[in-house]
């Protein structure tokens, strides 16, 4: 039986890329890779091949094609339930802070797009972004004190919820957007995970540079 494929954008930029990526790892899933630099000549065709959206990440795995990447992981997730938290009432926030995610953050994700090799960049946030901002820390915050106590991640274990906000966190680290209490601790946790240092290994390989992405003072 072939191998599962993921398909992915550059590590360096790809936020939507590194999520699905994440769980698979995280999850012990052995899947070949196939990286699509984004943003060049040939490269929305090479997507198309993939995805009738024409974007990564496409997940593939015995004919069946999924795309999105909240939809990848609602998919690993019927095989792999540990990708939810157990608890109802925590799976339902994982769930709602996913789409949260998944659909929001627009000025963050913008004024503050990921660079996962970059460091001590400074970006002036605007008043969207600082609320974004304060959202997620609140977020980090809520799932941690209410669900966390089993583990160093959101609620306790790895969850989707991770893979999702995982890229979040890199950027807080990227731009040293300052994070209190809880939030310090999920940063920690994100920068010293053995995948995420694969992840931001794999970027920094890449000689690629995709302009409209590299923001701020250094
Ligand atoms: N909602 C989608 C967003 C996917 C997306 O925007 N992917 C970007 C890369 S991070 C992409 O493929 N950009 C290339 C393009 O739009 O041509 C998801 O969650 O997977």
């Amino acid at each position: 039986m072939p191998k599962p494929v993921l398909v992915i954008g550059n590590k360096n930029y790809s936020s939507w890329s590194m999520r699905p990526w994440l769980a698979l790892r995280h999850l012990g899933i052995d899947f070949d890779e196939v990286r699509i630099p984004l943003y060049i000549e040939g490269s929305k065709e090479k997507m198309l091949e993939y995805s009738p959206a024409g974007k990564v990440p496409v997940y593939i795995e015995a004919g069946v094609r999924v795309w999105d990447s909240l939809s990848i992981l609602e998919y690993l997730a019927e095989k792999h339930p540990s990708l939810w938290p157990a608890d109802a009432k925590a799976r339902a926030l994982a769930r709602s802070v996913c789409a949260e995610m998944h659909s929001g953050f627009a000025a963050l994700r913008s004024t503050l797009p990921m660079n996962a090799r970059a460091g001590d960049r400074w970006v002036e946030l605007g008043g969207d972004a600082v609320g974004d901002t304060e959202r997620i820390l609140e977020i980090w915050e809520t799932c941690r004190s209410g669900h966390g106590k089993g583990g160093p991640w959101l609620f306790g274990s790895f969850t989707a919820a991770d893979a999702m906000y995982v890229p979040v966190a890199l950027r807080f680290h990227t731009y040293g957007i300052e994070a209190g209490g809880f939030s310090k601790g999920y940063v920690e946790t994100v920068l010293s995970d053995e995948y995420v240092r694969e992840w931001i290994g794999g970027a920094e390989q890449e000689e690629e540079v995709i302009e409209k992405f590299e923001k701020g003072i250094y």
